[in-house]
C-alpha cells in the first residue's frame, strides 16, 4: 500500500490496528525463548488433552450460544453462531501450554480471528484491557495487545471437528502465546476496559499476563 494515499474511511482504524500490532509485538517479544526451543521452561509434554475448569461444564446448544461484546467500544455487538460462521474463517495451529505444567503440541483450531471482531466493535482509544466471561461464571483478564495478536481466535472447531462441550464448545477463545487459563471456554461476554482488573485465577494468585516463555505463572 502507498503511504501517500491513506484510505479516508479506514485510516483511523488502520492506525489503531497498527498500534495494537505494535504493542502486541512489544509484549510478545519472547525474551526467554532460545532459537529452536519448543517446550517452555518447567513444562512437560502430554499426548492426551486434559480437561480443566471449575467443575461446571455449561450445556450450551449451538442455537442458544451468544457472544456479547461491550464496554469501551464504538459498536457493541451480540453475535450468534450463524453470525460468527458468516465472518472470515481461519485455521490456526499452535502448542498449548498450561500453567499446571503440561503442554500439548499441534492443535489445529478453526474459527474467527480476533482481528475480525475488533473490526466489528472498534475499540475506543482508551480501551487497554479486556475481561473475558464464560457461561460458567469464569472470568479472565487480558491486555488488548495480547487479544489482538494475529494468532488469537474464537474457535468453534478443533482438529476439524466441532469443539466438544468439555473443551468449551460451542465456542471458546484461544490465545496461543499465553498460558491456557487465558483461553476462556464457553465464551459468552467480553468487556473492553481502560484499566486492568483481575479475573478468577488472577484474583487467586495467578499472574496478570501469563507468558509461558517468561514463566509468568504466579504473582
Ligand atoms: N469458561 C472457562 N474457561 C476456562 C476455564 C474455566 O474454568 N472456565 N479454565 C481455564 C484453565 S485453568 C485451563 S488450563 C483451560 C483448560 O482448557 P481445556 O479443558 O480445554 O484443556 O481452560 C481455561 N478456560
Ligand atoms: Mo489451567
Amino acid at each position: 500500500m502507498d503511504d501517500d494515499e491513506p484510505l479516508p474511511e479506514t485510516s483511523k482504524l488502520t492506525r489503531s490496528k497498527q498500534r495494537w500490532a505494535g504493542e502486541g509485538k512489544f509484549l510478545t517479544g519472547q525474551p526467554a525463548r532460545a532459537a529452536g526451543e519448543r517446550l517452555p521452561p518447567g513444562q512437560h509434554l502430554v499426548r492426551d488433552w486434559p480437561v480443566l475448569d471449575l467443575g461446571r461444564q455449561p450445556d450450551i446448544s449451538a442455537s442458544r450460544w451468544r457472544l456479547t461484546i461491550g464496554g469501551m467500544v464504538e459498536r457493541p455487538v451480540e453475535l450468534d453462531l450463524p453470525g460468527l460462521m458468516a465472518l472470515r474463517q481461519v485455521d490456526i495451529r499452535f502448542d498449548i501450554h498450561c500453567v499446571t505444567t503440561w503442554s500439548r503440541y499441534d492443535n489445529a483450531w478453526q474459527g474467527v480471528d480476533t482481528a475480525a471482531l475488533l473490526d466489528l466493535v472498534q475499540p475506543r482509544d482508551e480501551a487497554r484491557f479486556l475481561m473475558l466471561h464464560g457461561y460458567d461464571g469464569y472470568t479472565t483478564n487480558v491486555p488488548l495487545a495480547d487479544f489482538a495478536v494475529p494468532q488469537a481466535l474464537f474457535a468453534h472447531s478443533w482438529n476439524g471437528k466441532p469443539l466438544t462441550r468439555e473443551h468449551g464448545g460451542p465456542v471458546r477463545l484461544v490465545i496461543p502465546h499465553l498460558y491456557f487459563w487465558k483461553s476462556a471456554k464457553w465464551i459468552n461476554r467480553i468487556d473492553f476496559m481502560g484499566a486492568d482488573k483481575p479475573g478468577y485465577w488472577e484474583e487467586n494468585g495467578y499472574h496478570r499476563r501469563g507468558d509461558p516463555w517468561a514463566e509468568e505463572r504466579y504473582s
